[in-house]
């Protein structure tokens, strides 16, 4: 439910989420109600109120939370997976100590409600691959997978041990065109569509039957969004949902590029990046979101390439 005395804070704004996040709740809430931030100023500090926040800094969060009189946090700072295995010790520290910093606050009722990623890093090898329940083995091999399970762990004790409302879900892939990727390992989804306009072809880093789950940005801002505004009865559950769109490979990605640009061509050469792929699931199964709070996403494949390649060419 929205309340008009709702005051947000978004961590880690200015990434592939936060920019999308920022600009949609400002349109719901207004713009001085969003507090955008992030460990230096970006080109979002002209759009409205901006903070310098470095999230392993308390101290420096809470002045901001108090100055800004914020209620609700999302919390979108973190290190990817590609980028998480080359710095594993500052990946599971800021991943983690981030993480702590905002649920502390809300445990001392300084804020009233927290938003925190999850990723299908959390699944490993070991868990069935398709159609991946909700819960299910889950012994993540890459240091963000770790960090993210441990934290859905935590999530879930804050709420039962201190009644902190923190909401999570477990991203796919998320593809956009508003904003680029960083480090993650489905990036790919990304740099292809900007590659294909660009020069008309792609050396892609995964191998061309790598199937992977993924989702259209639009339906990921509407998912958190969405279970941020739930009743607070209806999130049933506190560690993280699995979160699913559509599932498609690099192979199948190209044929569809394909269609808008025949010429398009693509080569795969695999580098460490597989490796990670090819411990998490082909497809996710999302009906606890749909029973608890009506998760349904909107694009499938065909429908998120046509919007892509649309605005990117404009
Ligand atoms: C990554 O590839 O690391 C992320 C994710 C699936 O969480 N996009």
């Amino acid at each position: 439910m929205i309340q008009k005395s709702d005051k947000i804070l978004v961590i880690g704004s200015s990434g592939q989420i936060g920019t999308e996040l920022v600009q949609n709740l400002r349109e719901i809430y207004g713009i001085s109600n969003v507090v955008a931030s992030d460990v230096k100023v970006t080109e979002q500090a002209k759009e409205g109120p901006f903070e310098v926040i470095d999230v392993m800094n308390a101290q420096g969060l809470l002045e901001v939370v108090k100055r800004h009189n914020i209620n609700q946090v999302y919390l979108l700072a973190a290190l990817l997976s590609a980028t998480a295995e080359k710095m594993p010790k500052f990946a599971w520290d800021l991943n983690m100590q981030g993480l702590f910093n905002v649920l502390d606050l809300a445990k001392e009722k300084i804020i009233q409600k927290v938003y925190w990623p999850s990723s299908i890093a959390v699944f490993g090898p070991n868990t069935p691959r398709e159609n991946t329940p909700q819960f299910t083995i889950m012994e993540p091999s890459t240091v963000y997978g770790i960090s993210k399970q441990a934290g859905e762990r935590w999530c879930e004790y804050y709420f039962k041990k201190y009644g902190v409302d923190v909401r999570s879900l477990r991203y796919p892939g998320l593809i956009g065109w508003k904003s680029a990727p960083g480090g993650g390992t489905t990036d790919y989804a990304v740099h292809i569509f900007h590659e294909a306009l660009k020069s008309g072809s792609y050396e892609c880093f995964l191998s061309e039957n790598t199937t992977l789950p993924m989702m259209y940005m639009p339906d990921a801002i509407k998912a958190t969004i969405g279970i941020m505004e739930s009743d607070y009865q209806k999130v049933k559950i506190r560690s993280s949902y699995n979160l699913s769109g559509f599932s498609f490979s690099p192979k199948e990605i190209a044929l569809e590029i394909k269609k808008y640009i025949p010429n398009f061509s693509i080569s795969y050469i695999p580098d460490s990046r597989q490796q990670i792929a090819d411990s998490w699931p082909k497809s996710i199964d999302s009906s606890e979101a749909g029973i608890d709070w009506g998760w349904k996403p909107e694009y499938d494949l065909a429908a998120m390439t046509k919007d892509m390649i649309k605005n990117l060419k404009n």
